[in-house]
């Protein structure tokens, strides 16, 4: 089978931003992929193009569609959708820049899903099984208060994520995290009134907590209000986003002005107050010595992960490596622009004993593929939001059907997914 058409248009992504949808023709069938976008980005992701001028307010992404229906279309047009690796190189040399910034990650990333998805309906199977040989339903973390740039308050730590592990499987983790988003949600307005429980950018609720003891705290109540046992059924993750509250040497966060030895020191009392088994870029993106501390510290029993510190980026993961600085991908695909790019990332973790979050991003959309590259990359976690609004949901529930479709073939990690 072959590419027929290569074509794209301007959509709009959760947060009413404009993004780009690839669309591929195979056999008669459209396929189509949408890209994410990032809010708390790093410096050192692939570019996002952007129109700029006034229409969208400078964020539609027409050059990008362009790009796609000229350009793209072009090398791919004709050719094989089951070669993902391929179709990627051919769109990274045509763009010729180290951050894809000539046709941008957003024109890529979305025609490289969608030639992943052409070539799995092209070989007639499910895209977790075209993409890898894993059977694995993630351990989802639901980012069920949300703070820093997806939420309006004072919280500046960005997301306080349940992590159900200790529960059989991954339908039983996401039930239990729908009952306690819904206790939580009932403890918020009794503790803080009705405004409490207005929503982020993600789905999780942004209260007026000022410190992440507080929202964790709130959190382990709610999961006991809903009959589950923290630090056997439930455990929790945060991604402090550091960047976001990181000026002149300092951490502005949980009320207090921190140096990086004393927001390191904040975190280990952190994880002995809380089940916490996961932290994400717990300093600023280009602070590998720290990260590398604090791994030494805490690694042992607490996962550390990079995400804006690694960029799904293999040389920066490399790099990481080297030095120690983290033992966790987070794996998000516009973040390097392509399938390929971003599996190389997942394998090169994988062999140097660092686990994998395939993550979301907090724009998105109706697409699914995240949760396929889960399972077929046999990545045992995932984190796509709070259990709640269609755009986070769709992952999830795509997860559901994949864990029906699998029956005992499915794996589910569990605990051990964490080292526990
Ligand atoms: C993150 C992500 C996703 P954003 O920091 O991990 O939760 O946020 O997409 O805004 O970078
Ligand atoms: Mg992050």
């Amino acid at each position: 089978m072959i590419i027929e058409k290569v074509w794209a248009r301007e959509v709009l992504d959760s947060r009413g931003n404009p993004t780009v949808e690839a669309e591929i023709t195979v056999s008669g069938h459209r396929i189509t992929a949408i890209a994410p976008s990032g809010a708390s980005t790093g410096t050192w992701e692939a570019h996002e193009l952007r129109d700029g001028g006034k229409r969208y307010g400078g964020k539609g992404v027409l050059k990008a569609v362009e790009n796609v229906r000229t350009e793209i279309s072009g090398i791919l047009t004709g050719t094989d959708p089951a070669d993902q690796e391929a179709a990627d190189r051919a769109m990274t040399e045509l763009d010729g820049t180290p951050g894809k910034s000539r046709l941008g990650a957003n024109a890529t990333v979305a025609v490289s899903l969608a030639v992943a998805k052409a070539g799995a309906m092209a070989e007639g199977v499910p895209l977790y099984e075209h993409i890898g040989k894993g059977k694995v339903l993630p351990v989802p973390m639901f980012n069920i208060i949300n703070g820093g740039k997806h939420a309006g308050g004072n919280l500046k730590i960005q997301e306080c994520m349940l992590v159900p592990a200790g529960l059989p499987s991954y339908s039983e983790c996401l039930r239990a995290a729908s009952e306690i988003y819904m206790s939580l949600k009932n403890l918020l307005k009794k503790k803080y009134g009705p405004s409490a429980v207005n929503i982020g950018d993600e789905g999780g609720f942004a209260p007026p907590v000022n410190t992440v003891s507080e929202a964790l705290e709130t959190i382990l109540e709610a999961a006991s209000d809903a009959g589950y046992a923290p630090g056997k059924e439930i455990f929790l993750a945060m991604d402090a986003a550091s960047s976001e509250f990181f000026e002149n040497g300092r951490y502005d966060v949980d009320g207090m002005s921190l140096t990086a030895g004393e927001l390191s020191d904040h975190y280990v009392s952190l994880t002995k107050e809380f089940p916490l088994v996961s932290i994400e870029d717990p300093f600023f993106e280009d602070d590998f010595e720290t990260t590398a501390q604090l791994t030494k510290k805490i690694g042992n029993k607490v996962q550390i992960v990079g995400d804006d510190l690694f960029v799904t980026n293999t040389e920066r993961l490399m790099r990481g490596i080297k030095e120690g600085a983290a033992n966790a991908l987070l794996l998000k695909v516009n973040q390097i622009g392509t399938v390929t790019e971003s599996a190389e990332a997942a394998g090169a973790s994988f062999e140097n004993g660092y686990r994998v979050i395939v993550s979301h991003r907090s724009g998105e959309s109706e697409d699914t593929s995240i949760s396929d590259l889960s399972v077929g990359w046999g990545t045992g976690q995932i984190k796509t939001g709070a259990p709640a609004r269609g755009e986070r949901t769709a992952k999830y529930n795509r997860l559901l059907r994949i864990e029906e479709e699998l029956g005992s073939a499915a794996v589910f990690p569990g605990k051990k997914a964490f080292g526990l």
